[in-house]
């Protein structure tokens, strides 16, 4: 554990040492996933559910160069509150050489939760494979990384707005296993299911902390997808949902958005089109995750 590359927060080290749970949080989901000011009562609200479940959390981010696993309140604040970069796992050394502070996309986090020790981590969606990826080659550095980041990401899928058949084949080409959590069905993010069918699923938390031991004592490397779909009564209604993400689609297109922009423009432009419902569904299985990640956390230790 003598990183001196990773900041881990005394709470969280102290919880890892005495085999305690923890569950590690995503930080780009509250700078550039969720707008100002919601995101930072939503990044203090995913905390303050683990903690009420006895869970220590481990909001994950760079400070001014430095990994650090385990937010004080003002670091959260900081990621919150300013411009702050997206950062995925290339960019962490470009970050520590310059002193900057990033947030940190799934690829990271579950990158840097692995190397602390942590075995679940909880977000809202997956990176994954963009639509018209054949012709852009626009595929999330989250599916890569994971196939080498041993840890349970509960997710509650991928967004609508990816090719969610391609991000499922790329899962299975990457040998990274996906389990629903009391689904059958991938679900797709603001709706609970999508038209792809799972090879497995888990009734409950103690089934998947089965499966993380069987993975961790086989010596994989590779993470476990948990895949979460939103309660049906949290879910976005279908019919919207279609209507807005055509317009984003078409929206992003016409204004030439390319690259790592490319996610944060539609999450924006689906929030601000759907006058915030798009949002609170966001919220609501964000936090779902971080319920099913605290009662895995718990199962596992
Ligand atoms: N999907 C969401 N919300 C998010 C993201 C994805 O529903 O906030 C963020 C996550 O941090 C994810 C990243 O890791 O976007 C993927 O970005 P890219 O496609 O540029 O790899
Ligand atoms: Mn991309």
């Amino acid at each position: 554990m003598a990183d001196s590359s990773l900041n881990i927060s005394p709470k969280v080290a102290d919880a890892l040492l005495h085999k305690r749970p923890v569950v590690a949080l995503e930080s780009t989901i509250i700078s550039h996933g969720l707008p100002r000011p919601r995101n930072l009562a939503a990044a203090r609200d995913f905390e303050e559910l683990l903690e009420s479940q006895g869970v220590v959390p481990a909001t994950i981010a760079v400070i001014r160069g430095t990994p650090t696993v385990g937010l004080s309140p003002e670091e959260l604040e900081l990621i919150a509150s300013q411009d702050i970069a997206k950062a995925s796992v290339r960019d962490l050394p470009i970050l520590q050489a310059k002193g900057l502070s990033g947030a940190t996309t799934v690829a990271a986090t579950a990158h840097l939760a692995a190397r602390a020790g942590i075995q679940v981590f909880a977000t809202g969606g997956l990176g994954g494979v963009h639509r018209g990826a054949s012709e852009t080659f626009d595929e999330s550095a989250d599916l890569s990384t994971l196939a080498t980041s041993p840890v349970a990401v509960v997710s509650a899928g991928v967004k609508s707005v990816l090719d969610i058949g391609a991000t499922l084949e790329r899962l299975e080409t990457l040998s990274i296993p996906v389990v629903g959590y009391q689904t059958s069905t991938f679900p797709s993010f603001w709706l609970p299911d999508s038209e792809f069918e799972l090879d497995w699923r888990a009734e409950d938390s103690g089934e998947v902390a089965a499966i993380i031991k069987a993975q961790r004592s086989s010596g994989s490397q590779s993470a476990l997808v948990v895949a979460n779909p939103v309660p049906l009564d949290q879910a976005w209604q279908r019919e919207e949902h279609d209507q807005v993400l055509a317009k984003a689609f078409a929206a992003a297109k016409a204004q030439g958005v390319r690259g790592k922009e490319v996610t944060p423009f539609l999450l924006q432009f689906i929030v601000d089109a759907s006058g915030g419902r798009s949002l609170e569904v966001n919220l609501n299985l964000a936090k779902n995750n971080v319920r099913v990640a605290a009662e895995i956390a718990k199962a596992l230790s």
